[in-house]
């Protein structure tokens, strides 16, 4: 069947942020807007033509037209066979996992992954090379420089496919393949984890509370949770995952997580709480009145993994994303292991799990993952928690006391200014650059600026160079802001402020994060002259 040429013209807007391309639905409804994207997606990924692609999302607004969209394009490409997650559903590790486990080419993902959805809200596609991991910037600038220019692309025309039965149909001479979203990924986290003893710690009354945010993971964790390892049923909250999210804002921070922070809160909550976000790639763990951050939990993590079966063999290293806090350095510095810091976003990751150096990685965003696939992964997460607290015994809250005892506390925030005119963004991004060379040495509270840079990291596999990925400031005492603008926001600009303060002292690690950086905080508006310049009296989301 031979495909049909529809002619179209460039959009100016298509270029991919920190993760996939992300814009309002009413922008990715256009005639075209959906199609542009993936022929240029198509037409920059040079051999895809003949190969297995994987195709699956988050179950969003507008997730199955895209899908249908892009199936008869991936036929009208010459793509030889699709593999599709019923319903549409496919989680980012999920879909991360079977691009590997099948070979496949590479994978487009349907999501906006924490931002909201519903016809007002967003929507997103990325793509994944065939590590199963986000396409590294060399390929998203390619991909974006083909929207500018391209001029037609490819369909073959066919009636919807059914996405709700498992098994095969065709479009013209490609195959498409409905398979079950969880049971792979489920298996994967069988050979991973000890789930003998995490059943054992459920039958013996341990309560969790999992807020699935009524996205993507309620089915993974439905089957994992309650069904495989015997939490009772309730476990999880939220589990079916809606079109608009039932409303929610599927972005797991004590903010958005609002039934999971209400379910660990007060007299008598579970022994351990944790919720996921849009796409499953992130997670937020909580234990009873106590708040994790995710560079906490990064350091834990690394420092207890081993004793989980699938890193009984230790770690070979552990990156961690610039803003993230160092607290996972400490770790990797005790264990005689690397410890990376790469830009914002998982695609920096991909080369360093590739080769071998480091098996552990994660971002201040509670995103945490491993060299099982190449995404983060809010359940394993989740799991690799379980386990550790099934062989320690001791309640989180111990573990983590224990663990700023050992290593010390950084103390930690993110303060989000979200909606900021552009304009007012950029110029002060751009001020803050241009101040950089006078900085170092002078005072502010108390402390005095030791260095302060815009962050360029070389890639140590391949050598390339990623330049301005966000202004760092380190002052005398050891405290650090960093300053960069989200690349994942479809409105304004949002600006980011991340503050952080080690405390080797023993008797004053057990302080609130915002008193204990109350200065600090007011030093980086003094820095950058954040309130006077949005206007803004206090941040949009503290995390
Ligand atoms: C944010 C986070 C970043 C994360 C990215 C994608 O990016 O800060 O750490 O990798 O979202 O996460 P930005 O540019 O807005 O700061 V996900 O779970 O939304 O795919
Ligand atoms: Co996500």
């Amino acid at each position: 069947m031979a495909p049909v040429i529809v002619n179209t013209t460039p959009f100016n807007d298509q270029k991919p942020g920190t993760s996939g391309l992300r814009k309002k639905v009413t922008v990715y409804s256009q005639p075209h807007y959906v199609a542009n994207f993936v022929q240029s997606i198509f037409d920059v990924m040079d051999g895809i033509a003949g190969q297995t692609v994987v195709i699956g999302g988050d179950g969003r607004f507008y997730n199955a037209e895209a899908i249908q969209i892009i199936l008869r394009m991936a036929a009208g490409n010459g793509i030889a066979r699709v593999l599709v997650g019923r319903g549409g559903i496919l989680s980012t590790p999920a879909a991360s996992n079977v691009i590997r486990q099948y070979e496949a080419f590479g994978g487009i993902i349907l999501s906006a992954s924490h931002n909201p959805g519903g016809p007002d809200g967003d929507f997103g596609i990325k793509y994944n090379i065939g590590n199963g991991g986000p396409a590294p910037e060399k390929i998203t600038d390619a991909i974006h420089r083909r929207t500018g220019e391209i001029s037609e692309y490819r369909l073959i025309e066919a009636p919807d496919i059914d996405l709700d039965s498992l098994g095969k149909a065709r479009i013209g001479e490609m195959v498409v393949e409905i398979i079950d979203p969880v049971a792979d990924y489920a298996a994967l986290m069988e050979r991973l984890f000890d789930f003998n003893r995490i059943r054992a710690l459920f039958r013996g009354g341990f309560r969790m509370t999992f807020d699935a945010l009524s996205a993507v993971t309620g089915p993974y964790a439905h089957e994992i949770l309650e069904k495989r390892l015997g939490a009772p049923a309730g476990t999880v909250l939220n589990g079916t995952p809606l079109p608009d999210f039932g409303g929610h804002h599927p972005d797991p921070n004590p903010v958005h997580a609002h039934d999971l922070v209400a379910a660990m809160t007060g007299a008598n909550p579970p022994d351990f709480g944790a919720a996921s976000d849009g796409d499953g790639d992130r997670n937020m763990i909580m234990g009873p009145n106590l708040f994790i951050t995710p560079s906490d939990s990064l350091a834990v993590l690394a420092a207890n993994a081993h004793l989980a079966p699938g890193y009984a063999a230790g770690l070979k290293g552990v990156a961690r994303s610039m803003p993230t806090s160092r607290a996972a350095d400490r770790v990797a510095a005790k264990l005689g292991i690397p410890g990376f810091e790469t830009p914002t976003g998982w695609k920096f990751f991909g080369n360093l799990l590739d080769a071998g150096m480091a098996t552990l990685c994660g971002e201040e965003s509670a995103g945490t993952g491993s060299d099982h696939v190449r995404e983060k992964d809010g359940l394993w997460a989740v799991l690799l928690w379980l386990n550790i607290l099934a062989v320690r015994g001791e309640p989180i809250g111990a573990i983590m006391t224990g663990h700023w005892r050992e290593y010390g506390r950084d103390y930690y925030t993110r303060h989000d200014y979200e909606d900021v005119d552009t304009a007012t963004a950029d110029a002060l991004m751009a001020d803050l650059r241009a101040n950089l060379p006078t900085l170092p040495g002078m005072a502010f509270g108390g402390t005095t600026v030791d260095a302060a840079d815009d962050f360029e990291y070389r890639d140590p596999v391949d050598g390339s160079v990623s330049s301005r990925q966000g202004v760092r400031v380190t002052f005398a005492d050891g405290s650090r802001v960093v300053y960069r603008l989200s690349g994942t926001g479809t409105g304004g600009a949002t600006l980011r402020v991340y503050m952080e303060r080690y405390e080797p002292d023993q008797a004053r690690q057990d302080q609130d994060a915002q008193e204990a950086l109350s200065g600090l905080i007011a030093i980086a508006d003094q820095v950058a002259g954040i309130r006077s310049r949005s206007g803004r009296d206090k941040p949009s989301v503290i995390t």
